[in-house]
């Protein structure tokens, strides 16, 4: 037997890292909502595009924009971007899984005040939507104030409410100590606490051995990051591919793929949640008194009264029921005889004691009158509902063969 090709087991061994994130994401059904935060310029674009390659067998394609170098576009855009599975994953058997969403920022750079650490929070606490501007949030903060944020966002859905956050700078800048102090005191120190990860990117810039060790020293020991959330990189970019003489247009980098999948196995594990997730951003006392000129500390703004907590299988229990009422409901008026059940069972009595007393029998309405059962509406009450639980049963069941079926590749 002939010797496999590095390429061979490189990707031999992703498609194993990928069957061992598919275990992990088996084990739930919503996917997480994935943020990453960081100043410019560091690769955070560049690693949730390098996140969606290392998920797809074909080839790298760019779902976020990347900044050029000393372009005018370093700045960004500064929208918040989400991406969901669907519209990243290539194949439909992968859309069975609960992969991350991920929500790529840009627009922080390396600041601790008020008002980044105000949008912080809103953004953590999903009340700022896909594709918003996060300097448009700012300039209500320094216009408006708290009572601004809240009166602008507060009526938005808590749709994109962060599970995860992991900040990512570069092995070549400075550790941006401010942002790190920010994250730390909003995602770590108030009352909903979200796990947070570390990723240094360019990996294939690191030329001071010790140098680099000091830097990750001090980024995981300000983030309070175990080696499992942490995650040294290099990502898909212009840089790489001419270190390979190759394209990312044209293929992905298993190399490149195997860390960030077995990284991204720990960031999407079940096991690893927010804590005191039902708390809420919205509702209660407003914060606005001390935190405009000399904010309080971050862990003590007053989080307000947690919403009801629904659970989603409540939710769907409640909607089975309603639907199998309104079948039944339906199938009563149209199967009810038009005719009143009572006066025909009267007259088959009649029937019965006169062909009884006169010695006669007629065959048709003799038969008619044993099947009377049959066709008055409260017999129909027994099959009836068996038809619709059966209904609704299978309407249960056969999204979970079909997922299942999927799994198995079929
Ligand atoms: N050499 C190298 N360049 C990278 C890496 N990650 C990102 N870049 C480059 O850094 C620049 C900024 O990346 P971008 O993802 O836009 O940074 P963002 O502003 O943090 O989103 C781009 O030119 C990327 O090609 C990496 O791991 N290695
Ligand atoms: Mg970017």
């Amino acid at each position: 037997m002939s010797a496999a090709t590095p390429e061979a087991i490189d990707l031999q061994q992703k498609e194993r890292e990928i069957k061992l994130l598919e275990e992990r994401l088996e084990e739930y059904f919503v996917p997480k909502n994935v943020a990453i935060i960081g100043p410019s310029g560091v690769g955070k674009s560049s690693f949730v595009n390098s996140i969606i390659a290392s998920f797809s067998s074909k080839c790298w394609r760019e779902r976020t924009k990347v900044a050029c170098i000393g372009g005018e576009a370093m700045q960004g855009t500064c929208h918040l971007i989400k991406t969901a599975k669907d519209e990243y994953l290539d194949s439909a058997r992968q859309k069975e899984y609960p992969y991350p969403t991920l929500i790529d920022m840009n627009g922080f750079e390396n600041q601790s005040t008020a008002d980044i650490k105000e949008l912080l929070r809103y953004i953590l606490f999903g009340l700022i939507p896909h594709e918003h501007k996060l300097r448009d949030a700012l300039k209500i903060y320094s216009d408006k104030g708290l009572e601004g944020m809240k009166g602008e966002y507060y009526k938005n859905e808590e749709a994109l409410k962060v599970d995860c956050l992991i900040f990512v700078t570069s092995t070549t800048t400075v550790l941006p100590q401010n942002l790190m102090d920010a994250v730390v005191q909003v995602a770590q120190k108030e009352e909903r606490v979200i796990p947070l990860f570390g990723v240094l990117t360019q990996k294939d810039k690191i030329h001071d051995e010790e140098a680099y060790l000091t830097k990750k020293k001090d980024f995981c020991s300000k983030l309070g990051l175990p080696e499992n959330r942490f995650l040294l990189c290099t990502n898909y970019c212009d840089d790489y591919d001419k270190e390979t003489g190759h394209s990312r247009w044209n293929q992905v980098y298993p190399a490149l793929d195997v860390p960030i999948l077995s990284f991204m196995r720990q960031v999407c594990d079940v096991g690893i949640k927010v804590l005191q997730n039902h708390a809420t951003l919205r509702k209660g006392p407003s914060t606005t008194p001390q935190s405009q000129q000399d904010p309080p500390r971050d862990a003590d703004l007053p989080l307000r009264d947690p919403p009801p907590h629904v659970d989603n299988s409540v939710i769907n229990v409640l909607a089975f029921a309603c639907k199998g009422l309104v079948i039944a409901v339906l199938l009563y008026w149209i199967l009810t005889p038009p005719f009143d059940g009572q006066q025909m069972v009267d007259a088959c009595a009649q029937f019965e004691h006169k062909s009884q007393t006169l010695n006669f029998s007629i065959p048709g309405i003799k038969n008619l009158c044993d099947r009377i059962g049959d066709i008055t509406q409260r017999q129909l009450m027994t099959p009836l509902m068996s038809f619709v639980v059966v209904i609704i049963g299978i309407d249960f069941v056969m999204p979970q063969i079909i997922r299942m079926l999927h799994r198995l590749g079929i």
